[in-house]
């Protein structure tokens, strides 16, 4: 394997951990709590979260027992020491800072100023933010919104911290001024595993539990570095270790802490050199790789364990089994090894374990997901559950492994561009009020609706569209085009400051906060990857006494709208209840909403795949066939690339142990051997050789895309590590500039922000690290 490669352990930082986790990891905790300057309250917070009666943590979409001493992991603390912090931004701040002095600064400089505490707007004549009181704010938007010629020149943009309740008032106002324009950020997150598993189980969401994990003989797990982004999960993933599971681990580099994790939950662990070997086969495919490997999983087992096939099951539950069977007996061996970048032998031995275990868990994330065939990807992961019949059996079944805290709630309360017929029936029919039945625009659309001025307004619910998006000169100037940019927002970003015309910064409530409404201390919902729904309550008094809850400016600018119709929008934000009681009685399985919610750890969502009910159009779980793509690009790209004289590179853009999304904490990632630096490339010491280039050399990197478009980022550092030969990583969002806008997956339209072709050159000047700079 790739790691016993000499020239690369010579090149290996010598500061990179052998293992994630263990002492190091609390040590960084504690440095966040003092950093927040609110110790002692936020060391009550971390007791709290994700217990019964305590918040869930704003980190990450993974599940917990709720029982039990401590549930937070060190990223999980940085969120809420992020969020609970002392620092604030407030009049005076902006009264300093002109738009044009903040455009200058750092994405890290804007949010670590601290949380804001006044609504402002934007003056045209000062060029600064103003203090504006709420109600005039209401008004604004109201009078601005009224004015359109027509509702679908409005974005609701959601990114997916937003509760329950918040979002299903989001949606329901949105549908009731009259658009299903809800661009979100899982459009660039796990759209494809949403649209995949739609076709193939019918249902967008993940079939198991967390129990599952501790009863399943084999995990695989695809594309993800959950010792960075679900921490949580690695304590699962050691436990189902520890009780005699497999882990597949299928990922383009080597982290570390899927090869070891020493829990800092136990003592022996956290105190001395011990740790768990996580993976039982670690296996490095090129970027895209992954369809390749999967149909030669499916190869091998038709070859030589048929007796894993399960007939009856297929026979039963599915459709499409032959032609799916005739396309993976006619792609050729040769294509497979060529395409993933895994030889025969390796992928026979993964095959082997899929088709020896059981019971088998898939689980994936972004790696699989922001490709240009993620759908068709995913679908041939569903494609080997069905063939073998490990689905809706406990410890068998699919789990793409959710980002945001509540994004998978968001799409159940219908925050959805394309809603299903049924939903919005419901809507229309208890409401009384006709519902828009055309699709509205996601984030693809939604941009390219400002850009081209279709579009006027955007309401962002959350999030950083400006750093979250692709090809940032274009999504810069299509939000800047908004004649009103209204962001509902703890912490300054960069989409505050794309202004030409008129915006507001609403400031909002945290989840570690209470939560105060005149019916007193409110609870808001979530639900986690594996569809259990929750309460969660802050218990931090709010930053500032001007802050609002989220659910409470959705209904304030409701009101200002639409006025009491079609429902009360201010005496719902006085009590949640309220809202909920409406939930459960529009959206299937919230039946009893407020009553289950007294349940310790909530209630599940039923989920039909996992009862083996099957939600298509044909009743059937359903085979997919599709052949394997010959490029990861678009002709027209592929074709270009084939005329230059250069080597091209795929670039994959991800995240460092030091982020949250487009949050930047710091400037280290500890994982990977990085410090004081995010403008970082990491590319095997072999290919750098080739290229005349020296670890820690200084480049130039210019992507290639079929617009001939000039997207060039320079100065960056090269970092020698272990990944495959031609493939090259690095930070998002430092790198979405290189992400050619209309470069997007099939049927998904996420950005393909993990397979980029890219030329690099050295650089003449020297790369000075951003800490630096
Ligand atoms: N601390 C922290 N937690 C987070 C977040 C955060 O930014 N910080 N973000 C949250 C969100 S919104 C999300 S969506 C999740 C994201 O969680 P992840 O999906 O883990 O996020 P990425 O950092 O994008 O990591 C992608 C992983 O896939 C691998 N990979 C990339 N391309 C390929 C490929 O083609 N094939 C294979 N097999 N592997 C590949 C990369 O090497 C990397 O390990 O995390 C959530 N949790
Ligand atoms: N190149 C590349 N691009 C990517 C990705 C990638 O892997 N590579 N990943 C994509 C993925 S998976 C995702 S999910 C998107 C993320 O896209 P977004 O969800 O839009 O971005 P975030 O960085 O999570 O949003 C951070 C902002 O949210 C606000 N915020 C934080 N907490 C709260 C809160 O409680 N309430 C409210 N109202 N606001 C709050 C703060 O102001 C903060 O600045 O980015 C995508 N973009
Ligand atoms: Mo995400």
């Amino acid at each position: 394997m790739k790691n016993n490669d000499s020239a690369l352990n010579k090149n290996t930082k010598d500061n990179k951990p052998n293992k994630a986790g263990g002492m190091p990891s609390v040590t960084s905790t504690f440095k966040q709590l003092v950093q927040s300057k609110r110790v002692k309250s936020n060391i009550k917070n971390l007791l709290r979260v994700n217990k019964a009666g305590g918040f869930d943590c704003p980190g990450c979409a993974w599940g917990d027992s709720r029982e039990g001493m401590l549930h937070f992991c060190e990223n999980g603390a940085k969120a809420i020491a992020w969020e609970s912090t002392e620092q604030t931004v407030g009049p005076a701040f902006f009264k300093k800072f002109s738009v044009k002095k903040l455009k200058k600064q750092s994405d890290y400089w804007l949010e670590y100023q601290g949380r804001i505490t006044h609504p402002m707007r934007y003056s045209k004549t000062s060029g600064h933010y103003e203090e504006i009181s709420w109600h005039d704010a209401f008004q604004l938007i109201a009078d601005k919104l009224n004015s359109l010629t027509s509702p679908n020149e409005v974005e609701f943009y959601t990114s997916g911290r937003a509760s329950n309740e918040a979002s299903y008032l989001y949606q329901l106002f949105g549908r009731c001024f009259g658009t299903n324009n809800f661009p979100d950020c899982s459009n660039m997150c796990h759209e494809a595993s949403g649209i995949a598993l739609s076709q193939s189980v019918g249902v967008g969401k993940g079939t198991v539990v967390l129990d599952d994990f501790y009863v399943a003989d084999a995990i695989f797990v695809f594309g993800q570095n959950p010792g960075t982004n679900h921490p949580r999960m690695m304590n699962a993933l050691r436990k189902a270790v520890k009780g005699g599971c497999k882990i597949v681990t299928v990922n383009n580099l080597r982290e570390v802490a899927l090869e070891k994790f020493a829990s800092p939950q136990s003592p022996m662990e956290l105190l001395t050199s011990k740790s768990v070997d996580i993976s039982h086969l670690y296996l490095m495919p090129k970027l895209g790789g992954d369809m390749a490997f999967i149909r030669g999983i499916a190869k091998t087992i038709f070859e030589r364990y048929p007796n894993s096939i399960s007939a009856d099951f297929i026979q039963t539950h599915t459709q499409g089994f032959e032609d799916y069977a005739r396309e993976v007996k006619q792609t050729p061996w040769v294509n497979i090894v060529e395409q993933s970048g895994i030889d025969q032998a390796q992928i026979m031995q993964a095959a082997n374990v899929f088709a020896h275990s059981k019971r088998v868990i898939t689980t994936w994330a972004m790696g699989l997901t922001q490709h240009k065939h993620s759908v068709a990807t995913i679908r041939e992961i569903s494609n080997i559950h069905l063939l073998t019949g490990q689905l809706g059996q406990a410890g068998a079944g699919l789990c793409p492994v959710r980002g945001h805290s509540n994004v998978q709630g968001n799409r159940t309360m219908g925050i959805n561009e394309k809603p299903n017929k049924g939903m919005l029936d419901k809507f229309s029919q208890f409401f009384d009020h006709a519902m828009p039945q055309e699709s509205g625009h996601n984030v693809f659309s939604a941009l390219k609706a400002l850009d081209n001025k279709e579009s006027k307004v955007l309401i962002a619910l959350g999030g950083n569209l400006a750093a979250a998006a692709p090809d940032t000169k274009f999504t810069h100037q299509a939000i800047s085009n908004a004649e009103l940019n209204v962001q509902i927002s703890t912490k300054l970003n960069r989409t505050h400051l794309l202004v030409e015309d008129d915006a507001l910064i609403l400031p909002c409530l945290g989840r570690t906060e209470v939560d105060e409404q005149s019916a007193g201390k409110q609870n808001i919902t979530v639900e986690d990857t594996f569809s259990m729904v929750h309460a969660s309550a802050g218990n931090t008094p709010p930053i500032s006494a001007m802050c609002m809850s989220e659910t409470a400016i959705v209904a304030n600018i409701a009101f200002s709208t639409l006025g009491n119709k079609p429902v009360n929008w201010l005496e719902l934000a006085s009590d949640y209840d309220g809202i909920r009681d409406l939930i459960a009685n529009t959206i299937d399985g919230f039946a009893n909403f407020n009553e289950k919610l007294s349940q310790p750890g909530g209630f599940h969502l039923a989920n039909s795949a996992a009862e083996l009910q099957w939600n298509t159009a044909n009743r059937r779980a359903n085979f997919s066939n599709a052949t394997l793509p010959l490029s990861l690009f678009s002709d027209e790209t592929e074709a270009l690339l084939q005329e230059k004289k250069v080597p091209i590179f795929t670039l994959q853009t991800m995240r460092s142990h030091d982020q949250y999304n487009t949050t930047i904490y710091g400037m280290d990632d500890r994982y990977r051997g990085v410090k004081g630096d995010r403008e970082v490339l990491f590319m095997h010491p072999k290919d750098g050789k080739k290229l005349g280039l020296q670890d820690m050399d200084s480049i130039n990197i210019t992507s290639i895309w079929e617009d001939k478009q000039e997207r060039k980022l320079v100065g960056f550092t090269v970092h020698f590590y272990d990944i495959p030969r031609g493939n090259v990583a690095g930070y998002y969002p430092e790198l979405n500039p290189l992400v050619a806008f209309d470069s997007v997956g099939c049927e998904s339209f996420t950005p393909t922000s993990k397979s980029v072709p890219v030329v690099i050159e050295k650089a003449t000047e020297h790369a000075i690290p951003v800490s630096q700079k």
